[in-house]
């Protein structure tokens, strides 16, 4: 065993150690312990027989059709595709090659954004590396595939109960030829609060070692003093830097003149001057009207030299229009999913798109019959999922009125339904708009809009009119993260904080007006491995170290879930969220030729302290389990 821990240790693999690093590695003296990974995985089968997934309503196991993978030669070489422009070529190099095509260039988000916005983030690496290799080899022109970061980080250790960084490492070498996106919250990383800028660094740096070369970066408040950290990182890695301004209010709407025309062009060139490769519009409700984009477009490309990266919204059901308008203005690329993860609150439709753009000289050069045949795969993966669908199922126009983004609206709806709100949902989306107006009219995306969906479920929970905010202010006791909003935590939004309201909150505690993360404690990372390595017992990687330092506690739960149920991520989705069925055989592969066969024979009746006993057969032997009946 303690050979295998040395030829197994990451120092030992990249070939950086030396003669001493046996003696200054403590670690390789932990052996694993001896585990059973059947039992661990039979205990979390029975748990989710007995008690259900959280979160979803406990239902008898749907019977599912199959999704069909699409068929691939396996051992032919993988075509050349924008990955290997990179890095051939580099940022600047590929940024140019993006300027000299001809055909607008498609972005997939089906892997991240898509999911994230119609299943709350729920897809699994189970499900996603399956048609990994085949969208590889099918569309090799894609410009990228955005399959990391926004809310996938934390929800994968969360309620997955796998690793983020091992979603990212499996997907990259089964798509050698693409170039990997993430959407990356500057100074929030993939969390809601600012963190201190060692913490940046490192998560960039290793997220680009790990295979990420396009790095979407925004502000929730476009405050691009918030984004040079990120965006210096990222061209200190050599990987492209899309800095991104998020679009909101109406620039077709003089009322709305705070985020109008010239906004827009002084943060681009800003972005440009910071060192942005690309210009991400990041469109994240999906506001931006057909003429709008029209008129954006055309004038950035006259502010602008890098290429243009449209992102938006199906929500309104005007997304293909905004496209097919944005796309004669002569944006270079827009974002796009698969059909059938497509439209409402997710990306307009690259089908659609396709079609849509017929009999013009910018057609995007994909192969639509591939993209049916990948579409049709997601169609029916995506009903394993269907106990997360928000139930918004046509084109929803109000979000012109509310703002919401995509991927909130959603969660929101959940959250309010938490605290007992579910039969006001539309006494919150208007508060939604209302508190917005109130905090001076925001941009609002993760986590600034996080933020005015809290303010929004207090005042409806509360039952409190803006007046009562100015009359009783002094005595209400605001969520936590609207007092650190207006303390400066999240940054400085656009012409400041209305000043009233900031006293109201702050309750004469001062605020900041410096950059949050230059000051916030460094993170010892050192420090950090050898405190884990002490609580785990086990090897820790830089990816632990990283993934700790953005989320304590969620991470040490995930670690705490693994030691009592295993990898459950090498379960097939259903059996995840349903568990069997009586008399149900399932095939789990638990490592490559490793297979163990399990079947549910039986359950007790609850016994005087609520255990049941759940009887499978796993490899043809009797195993049993003892559950607690939480029901
Ligand atoms: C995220 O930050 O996760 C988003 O998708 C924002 O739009
Ligand atoms: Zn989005």
């Amino acid at each position: 065993a303690f050979l295998e821990n040395v030829v197994q240790h990451e120092q030992f693999l990249t070939g950086e150690y030396n003669t001493s690093f046996i003696d200054s590695t403590p670690e390789l003296f932990v052996f694993p312990k001896r585990k059973d990974r059947g039992t661990k995985l039979l205990t979390f089968i029975g748990e989710t027989i007995i008690n259900g997934y959280p979160g979803l309503e406990q239902e008898k196991k749907p019977v599912f059709e199959k999704p069909e993978v699409p068929k691939i030669k396996h051992s032919e070489p993988f075509s050349n595709g924008t990955k290997q422009i990179l890095d051939e070529k580099g940022p600047e190099g590929l940024a140019e090659w993006v300027k000299n095509q001809k055909e607008v260039l498609l972005t997939d988000t089906t892997f991240r954004d898509a999911h994230q916005s119609l299943l709350a983030t729920r897809f699994r690496t189970h499900d996603l590396k399956k048609i990994a290799e085949p969208t590889s080899r099918l569309l090799p022109n894609l410009f990228s595939s955005e399959m990391w970061g926004g809310a996938t980080f934390d929800v994968s250790m969360r309620f997955l109960h796998e690793d983020p960084w091992e979603r990212l490492l499996v997907l990259r070498e089964k798509m050698p030829n693409m170039l990997f996106q993430m959407l990356l919250r500057a100074s929030n990383a993939v969390g809601y609060k600012n963190y201190p800028d060692n913490v940046i660094k490192e998560f960039v740096e290793k997220s680009a070692i790990a295979g990420i070369d396009v790095f979407r970066i925004f502000d929730s408040l476009n405050w691009v003093e918030g984004m040079k950290l990120a965006i210096n990182e990222v061209r200190e890695q050599n990987k492209i830097a899309e800095a991104s301004m998020c679009y909101t209010g109406d620039i077709l709407d003089p009322k709305r003149d705070k985020y109008d025309l010239n906004y827009y062009k002084n943060l681009a060139k800003q972005l440009e001057e910071a060192g942005a490769h690309i210009l991400g519009i990041k469109d994240m409700a999906g506001l931006l009207k057909p003429e709008a984009a029209y008129q954006l477009i055309s004038e950035l490309n006259e502010t602008i030299d890098i290429p243009i990266h449209l992102h938006t919204h199906d929500t309104s059901g005007n997304g293909i229009l905004t496209y097919a308008r944005a796309v004669e203005a002569g944006v270079d690329i827009v974002d796009v999913a698969a059909s059938s993860m497509a439209g409402l609150t997710s990306q307009p439709s690259a089908n659609s798109l396709y079609y849509a753009l017929k009999g013009t000289e910018r057609q995007p050069n994909i192969d639509v019959k591939a993209l049916e045949a990948l579409s049709e795969y997601w169609e029916y993966t995506r009903k394993y999922y269907q106990g997360f669908e928000s139930g918004m199922n046509a084109p929803h126009t109000e979000v012109y009125e509310h703002e919401m983004p995509g991927g909130q609206y959603s969660n929101l709806q959940q959250q309010a339904k938490a605290v007992g709100l579910k039969g006001r949902w539309n006494e919150v989306k208007k508060m939604y708009r209302r508190v917005n107006d109130m905090f001076g009219d925001v941009v609002k995306v993760t986590p600034s809009s996080k933020v005015v969906g809290d303010m929004a479920l207090y005042m409806v929970q509360n039952d409190l009119t803006e007046d009562d905010i100015y009359e009783k202010g002094e005595n209400l006791d605001f969520p936590d993260s609207v007092v650190e909003f207006f303390h400066g935590f999240l940054g400085q939004p656009y012409q400041g904080f209305p000043k009233e309201l900031q006293q109201i909150i702050l309750k004469g505690k001062e605020a900041i007006t410096h950059r949050p993360g230059e000051r916030l404690e460094p993170v010892n990372f050192q420090e950090v491995k050898e405190n884990l390595y002490h609580k785990l017992d086990r090897q820790v990687t830089s990816h632990d170290i990283i993934s700790y330092a953005l989320y304590p506690k969620v991470f040490m739960d995930f670690e705490r879930f693994r030691q009592q149920f295993g990898d459950v991520s090498v379960l097939d989705t259903p059996t995840f969220f349903y568990g069997l069925r009586l008399g149900e055989e399932i095939e789990i592969e638990i490592e490559q030729g490793k297979t163990l066969i399990v079947k549910l024979v039986s359950i007790s009746k609850p016994q005087d302290n609520g255990n049941r006993i759940v009887y499978f057969e796993l490899n043809g032997q009797p195993r049993e389990v003892i559950i607690k009946d939480q029901n």
